[in-house]
């Protein structure tokens, strides 16, 4: 006869019952160290969104950190299981009661003393991970209330240590970006210089929408009239994904472009010859002035500064013209 704990002692000369509490520690260290490993190595290069950015990898590494804390937490519950099944089962002709259990003082400190670390240990990570990367890459609203270390200046220029500021329009359904620090010129696709600190101003000419740069690991409410806030510093080349994550209308789908983010000389080119571009052709002239919002309902009336156009979507609507193809 056997029991699942305090199994009394057996009279008639059975094996003493094994140290079940250890063997099940040891099985579980062994098992929650190989897991915590195999997750920290192997699989966080590959957690979505990616390295691209500080706030994609501090996101990364948030879901890092909380998978190998639940690895160890399920692995002993499933354990816990499987060794029941296996050591504890009642044999065959065994219908036998196991010891009535009145209480472990061991298992309930035990409990409590685990649960309450993990709790509080979550508690101060999740504070701390969100007070540190700005924010993390999401919306701030206009007043952020943790700011970018980094120097604001009316210009940016590579090899300096400036933010750069990058304005981002939505309107149904697409996505334009106005750059300040080059004379407010527009892009109709995302640019950034690598290892830059990036505060993005988010707003809206029509509806809700909201920007989301996957790569980037940032994500931003984009209301009218509104200028939301949020952060990033960039920290690898690549291309980045932007797609509208707020169903805005029947092209809701439709409503995403690209980026890249490139060395610092090669985006100070890049902006540079946009701007003298855009400057030469007098659309820079015609673009409203930078703000930081636009008010919806001035837009038609900008006449010649907006072009109404029936958009590949088939939505008539006052749109930022368009740019030339963008040149890397
Ligand atoms: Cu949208």
């Amino acid at each position: 006869m056997s029991s699942a704990t305090g199994a009394p002692a057996q009279a008639d000369g059975a094996q003493p019952e094994p140290a079940h509490g250890w063997r099940l520690f040891f099985i579980w260290l062994v098992l929650s160290v190989a897991a915590v490993l195999v997750i920290w190595f192997v699989w966080k290069p590959h957690v979505p969104p990616g390295d691209m950015s500080s706030s994609a990898q501090h996101q990364q590494f948030d879901i890092t950190v909380l998978a190998a804390v639940a690895a160890p937490v399920i692995i002993g519950v499933l354990l816990y299981f499987i060794y029941a099944i296996v050591v504890w089962r009642a044999r065959p002709g065994d219908d036998s009661d196991g010891a009535p259990i009145y209480g472990n003082t061991k298992v309930q400190a035990t409990w409590i003393i685990g649960t309450s670390a993990i709790v509080l240990f979550l508690a101060v990570f999740g504070t701390v991970e969100l007070i540190g990367p700005a924010g993390a890459g999401a919306g701030e609203g206009p007043s952020p209330v943790w700011k970018l270390a980094g120097t604001h200046a009316t210009t940016w220029t590579p090899g300096g240590n400036d933010i750069l500021e990058v304005q981002v329009i939505a309107q149904q359904w697409v996505f334009t970006y106005r750059y300040p620090q080059f004379g407010g010129m527009e892009s109709v696709q995302l640019m950034l210089p690598v290892d830059t600190r990036v505060e993005f101003h988010v707003t809206s000419l029509d509806v809700i929408h909201s920007f989301w740069a996957y790569q980037l690991g940032v994500k931003a409410d984009a209301n009218p009239l509104v200028d939301n806030v949020a952060y990033t510093m960039t920290k690898q080349l690549g291309s980045v994904t932007v797609r509208c994550n707020e169903l805005c209308g029947i092209w809701h789908g439709a409503m995403f472009n690209y980026g890249t983010v490139e060395s610092q000389a090669a985006f100070g080119a890049w902006a540079s010859a946009t701007q003298a571009r855009e400057r030469a052709s007098g659309l820079l002239a015609a673009l409203p002035p930078y703000a930081r919002t636009y008010d919806p309902t001035v837009i038609p009336q900008l006449g010649s500064n907006m072009i109404r156009v029936i958009g590949v979507t088939g939505a008539p609507g006052f749109y930022y013209p368009p740019t030339d193809p963008v040149q890397p």
